[in-house]
């Protein structure tokens, strides 16, 4: 079976793409006890490829990153590229304050919560190599949280065109339609004519 290392040390993001891509054997950053690089860029896709070059000149493998988030129409795309910082604590990652934070600032923006999912994925092999692949998920924010399956800001996303949240969904329903899966079929398509 295919080896494929993807730079992420998110278990949801791993689990997900285990579930997504099951012709590969799917190693991840943990696997190579590769440290977390600080994202210093201000793109989804500028710290999608700092992640995988990172990855790559560790371990001279090709590697795939995923930079991805929750961009919010009415809060001008925040959180965005700062969807994991709003989760962080001194205690390490909380999503519960994140989805807080974030029910606390449409307060006063309400009846405009549309909201989309971003996925950015970065293919970086030691031969110069690089491709991006990008997939987007729209829908609506809900409150409070519901559902106790995916991870992250899954439990206020409801999808356009469904009534439940994306962790109300099971796996494979949520592939159907997550901006991570529309990325992973772009970068599926690709392996097929460049291997
Ligand atoms: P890596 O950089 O190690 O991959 P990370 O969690 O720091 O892990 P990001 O910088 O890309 O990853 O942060 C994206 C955050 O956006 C992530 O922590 C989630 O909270 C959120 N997110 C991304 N995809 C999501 C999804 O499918 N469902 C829910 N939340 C998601």
């Amino acid at each position: 079976m295919k080896q494929l290392l993807i730079a992420t040390h998110n278990q949801g993001k791993v689990a997900e793409f285990r579930e997504m891509l099951p012709d590969f054997e799917i190693k991840s950053a943990a696997d190579f006890d590769l440290p977390e690089p600080e994202e210093t860029q201000d793109t989804f896709a500028g710290n999608a490829i700092l992640k995988a070059r990172a990855a790559m000149e560790a371990t001279g493998l090709p590697c795939l990153a995923d930079d991805s988030g929750l961009t919010i129409d009415a809060l001008d795309g925040a959180p965005g590229i700062y969807s994991a910082r709003w989760a962080q604590t001194p205690n390490g990652r909380d999503f519960m304050v994140a989805m807080n934070a974030v029910n606390e600032k449409l307060d006063g923006v309400k009846g405009d919560e549309t909201a989309h999912f971003i996925a950015v994925l970065a293919l970086l092999k030691p031969d110069g190599t690089q491709q991006i692949f990008e997939g987007r998920a729209s829908g609506h924010l809900s409150w409070p949280p519901r559902g106790e399956k995916g991870f992250g800001y899954d439990p206020i996303f409801i999808p356009e065109g469904h009534d439940i949240t994306f962790a109300e969904m099971e796996p494979s329903e949520k592939h159907a339609m997550s901006h991570r899966a529309k990325a992973v079929a772009k970068f599926v398509e690709y392996l097929k004519t460049n291997g």
